[in-house]
């Protein structure tokens, strides 16, 4: 993708359709991490190993709440015009030590479903949000074989309970993520740096994702699940962007990082096969993927309904400055730092609009068949509570709406030139529990209060997007 300057647009009108909502996920919002038999997960796991990795020593017991709260929750959703809430069931909430349905997890989750039903919410429902089990990473998670199986089976048994009751399913949230952060950059539990470790679990990711598809297809036939639901697959993707006038090897490390971070997952999604370039490189650089024979009929499944995009920054790589790290492990890429790059500090995020736009018309060339939709987008802001005015609300107008106004622009052009998109998620529309970072930054047009037993309470920007949800224009 070539640079272009970061103009605006003016484009301010969405389509009548174009839905609204709330990007949540099961670990970060629901709390009660020992509740209902649910079992431990990672993030449970490593909270309790070593608190202080977590902001504050705020670690995975937390959430938001909204375990508790649902019913009202949804309601302030849908007061702020949104119709519908991605969250995810939490794998060892639904699943017992023995591989069994936990009925009273699965309860909790009917429960919540029907509340958010009634609060005019339609919830679509992901199964995989980086929590693996506690026990099967101690089998060796996503790089034994046996917890693809594992998770299939998770997958198969939560289509059949909830498959009259949920349209929209998803069967990973950035499956990017864990394979790098954990074990690529060694920055999450178990703190890994090894480069061909970390492309073979994003190939048995991939696997996982494909049967996860197939048990749907297979109980979709036979009438499980409802004839209308969808499946999809939702990525963090990252248009690449690297320095004008590009080298030779400049525009190689593109490929190579579009090809891992993006490619990837779009030709899985649409075509049922991992890119050929990509792999060839890989394998010539010798990163050598276990795979076995049966494989590709595997992957061949994995093609969804549509398409989930969640976007935050671009990413921008130059050619790497040697061929090799000190491990020995091949580079393909380094970073390239924007020198007109705006920054959100508070997470170190470059802020680019238009690269939403950008992303959104390579799928509408590349993949023009794809439905999608923005399924995360958001700003996490370390100093919101400082912006606190007289009548106690956050004053957040002068950060968070252009923000996500740019974004909707671009999205409202994109749209305007064929691109697919159905609708827009925020991420984290209530302020919920981020990994790492716990509280530190905070996305939502509504604030959760620490001090005050997780209170809820509308931030300035509430008013604004009350209006463009109702209105669909982006003023
Ligand atoms: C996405 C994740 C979310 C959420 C969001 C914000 O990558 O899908 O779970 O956390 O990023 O990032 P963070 O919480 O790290 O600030």
């Amino acid at each position: 993708m070539t640079e272009q300057n970061p103009n605006e647009t003016t484009y301010c009108d969405l389509p009548e359709d174009f839905f609204f909502g709330a990007a949540l996920s099961g670990p970060q919002t629901e709390g009660m991490w020992q509740a209902h038999g649910k079992l431990e997960n990672m993030w449970d796991f490593w909270s309790n190993q070593d608190i202080r990795a977590f902001h504050n020593r705020v670690g995975s017991y937390a959430g938001n709440d909204m375990g508790a709260r649902y019913a009202e929750d949804y309601e302030l959703l849908a007061s702020l015009g949104l119709s519908s809430a991605r969250t995810s069931i939490q794998w060892t909430r639904l699943i017992d030590a023995n591989g069994k349905l936990n009925r009273e997890g699965a309860d909790f989750y009917h429960e919540m479903f029907t509340a958010a039903r009634k609060a005019g919410i339609e919830v679509f429902v992901n199964l995989y949000h980086f929590d693996m089990p506690a026990y099967l990473f101690r089998r060796g998670g996503w790089e034994n074989r046996e917890v693809i199986e594992a998770y299939a089976h998770y997958a198969r048994i939560a289509f059949a309970e909830f498959g009259q009751e949920i349209v929209h399913w998803f069967t990973f949230n950035e499956p990017i993520v864990e394979p790098e952060q954990r074990y690529a950059h060694g920055n999450w539990f178990p703190f890994v740096h090894d480069f061909g470790r970390a492309r073979n679990v994003q190939y048995n990711i991939s696997l996982a994702h494909s049967l996860a598809v197939l048990a749907f297809r297979e109980l979709q036939a036979a009438g499980a699940v409802r004839e209308d639901a969808k499946i999809g697959l939702i990525n963090c993707f990252t248009p690449p962007y690297t320095r004008e006038n590009p080298t030779e090897a400049d525009l190689e490390a593109v490929r190579m990082a579009d090809g891992i971070d993006n490619r990837w997952w779009l030709d899985l999604v649409t075509k049922g096969t991992l890119p050929a370039d990509v792999i060839e490189t890989l394998a010539e650089r010798g990163v050598v993927l276990a795979t076995r024979p049966g494989d590709e009929a595997i992957l061949a499944q994995g093609k969804v309904d549509w398409l989930g995009f969640n976007y935050y920054q671009p990413t921008r790589v130059q050619a790497p400055a040697r061929d090799t790290d000190e491990q020995g492990d091949p580079c393909f890429f380094d970073p390239y730092v924007w020198p007109d790059a705006v920054m959100n500090k508070s997470r170190g995020w470059e802020i680019y609009p238009k690269g939403i736009y950008d992303f959104a018309m390579t799928m509408t060339r590349d993949y023009p068949e794809l439905d999608w939709f923005v399924s995360e987008n958001g700003i996490g802001i370390e100093e919101d509570h400082a912006k606190r005015t007289e009548d106690g609300r956050i004053d957040d107008l002068a950060y968070r709406v252009p923000f996500v106004r740019d974004h909707l622009r671009w999205v409202a052009r994109a749209i305007e030139e064929g691109a697919r998109c159905r609708g827009y998620h925020y991420w984290g529309v209530i302020d919920c529990w981020s990994w790492n970072n716990a509280y530190k930054n905070r996305y939502g047009f509504v604030e959760v209060s620490l001090q005050e037993n997780y209170d809820r309470r509308l931030k300035a920007s509430a008013e604004w997007l009350r209006e463009v949800t109702h209105t669909h224009h982006i003023a």
